[in-house]
């Protein structure tokens, strides 16, 4: 890995014949598909992986559910990359120290090894879904920060260690960045950063996942990446990792966005900054929610109380798809420009049948269930690529037109 400033200058200078061979191809497809297609058809015979071939690997979030079934042949046939959604996660796979959970891990590297699909994995050290036991001695008491990164790199020889050569990059520390305003914290006071006392757990999971896997490409994870602040708070991270000489190869920005967020002047300075270090960025949990942020609490009323008030719904209405389309191509044009830098794109779930996101920060069943007088609450996201039905929407198609 360099990161010299000759390598980074020459990078850059790449851009402009990128940009104008993006230009060149819009032109050659749009001529070709005025014979064969147009800007409003896809084709069936291809899938995203195809139309992206000569640009990244075109990736999905997968749980043991979307082995089988109607899922798994959608996956087979449009993406070329899958990231276990929870499987490989530090809680779920480790959750005592002696106990390895390794069944749906392993399904899930069969099934991509069998259809030759590449494999994320998700994650190596995370705040969330951690497993408990890590933190505690035997009494109970915290654990100290030898003995705590002692377990992370037998966790990570023993995880990174098992599908060595199967899983192409690591998401190795997820989303370690404090997400307030407050400039000077630069790091989320988890567990991991408070046992020991400051950030060189994430060095220590770089070397230890580089060392489990010396081939293994290894990503910092994180969402937001591209609101300024934030921004800023991960380019420190990423600067001290790179001066600390870790290894590590890219970010992964984890793309949960919103209808008007983020701006494309934001997602330009996010790439540009990242790649400006010499690393590579990988889009590792996309989607596009249609709902909007909760309504501020009405004066008089208690957080609680406004919290709980509906978001009147109208459900994926033709605006909403006007602008979630204009959001995915916006995205996606950009990224193409960026292509030299960018590895991976990754969809946090399969169609909007089910997303994570669904039923989020709703509270109350919307629909009939709520009575006709009763605005419904915004319970679904449609945030993908996908309908309920599986089947390709608006936005798929624009982003594989180009
Ligand atoms: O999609 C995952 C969901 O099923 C889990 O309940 C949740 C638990 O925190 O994690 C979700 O995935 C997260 C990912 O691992 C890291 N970035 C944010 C994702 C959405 O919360």
């Amino acid at each position: 890995m360099a990161f010299s400033t000759t390598a980074k200058k020459a990078s850059r200078g790449m851009l402009l014949p990128v940009i104008a061979i993006s230009v060149l191809s819009f032109v050659q497809c749009a001529s070709k598909h005025s014979v064969t297609t147009s800007a409003t058809a896809s084709n069936p015979d291809k899938g995203l992986k195809d139309y992206y071939k000569d640009y990244f690997p075109v990736g999905v979030a997968v749980s043991m559910a979307s082995l089988h079934g109607p899922d798994s042949a959608l996956i087979v046939k449009e993406f070329n990359s899958v990231t276990p959604e929870n499987d490989m996660k530090m809680g779920p796979i480790h959750p005592s120290e002696n106990v390895y959970n390794w069944k749906n891990a392993d399904a899930i590297v069969d099934f991509a090894v069998s259809h030759h699909i590449k494999i994320r994995g998700h994650n190596l050290c995370w705040h969330n879904q951690e497993a408990a036991w890590m933190f505690k001695g035997s009494n109970g008491e915290p654990v100290t920060k030898e003995l705590l990164l002692q377990r992370l790199k037998d966790h990570i020889f023993a995880v990174a260690g098992r599908y060595k050569g199967k899983i192409y990059a690591w998401d190795v520390v997820n989303e370690a960045v404090d997400d307030s305003d407050d400039t000077t914290q630069v790091y989320r006071k988890s567990n991991w950063y408070k046992i020991c006392n400051g950030p060189d757990f994430i060095d220590s999971a770089f070397k230890y996942a580089h060392e489990a896997d010396p081939n293994a490409k290894l990503y910092y994870n994180d969402y937001n990446s591209e609101h300024p602040v934030k921004r800023e708070k991960i380019y420190k991270l990423l600067k001290k990792l790179i001066e600390d000489h870790a290894p590590i190869d890219g970010v992964g920005m984890q793309a949960h966005w919103k209808l008007n967020d983020p701006s494309p002047d934001e997602l330009r300075k996010a790439l540009d900054e990242v790649t400006s270090l010499g690393l590579k960025v990988q889009f590792t949990e996309m989607d596009i929610t249609i709902r909007l942020p909760k309504p501020n609490p009405a004066p008089g009323t208690t957080p609680a109380v406004a919290g709980a008030t509906p978001t009147p719904d109208q459900g994926y209405t033709p605006e909403v798809e006007v602008k979630q389309v204009a959001q995915y191509k916006m995205a996606f044009d950009i990224i193409r420009q960026y292509k030299k830098f960018i590895t991976n794109v990754t969809f946090w779930n399969v169609s909007d049948r089910a997303s994570w996101l669904d039923g989020r920060g709703g509270g109350i069943m919307g629909g009939a269930a709520a009575g006709v007088n009763t605005p419904r609450v915004v319970i679904k996201a449609y945030p993908l690529l996908f309908d309920e039905n599986r089947q390709r929407k608006k936005a798929y198609i624009a982003v594989v037109n180009f």
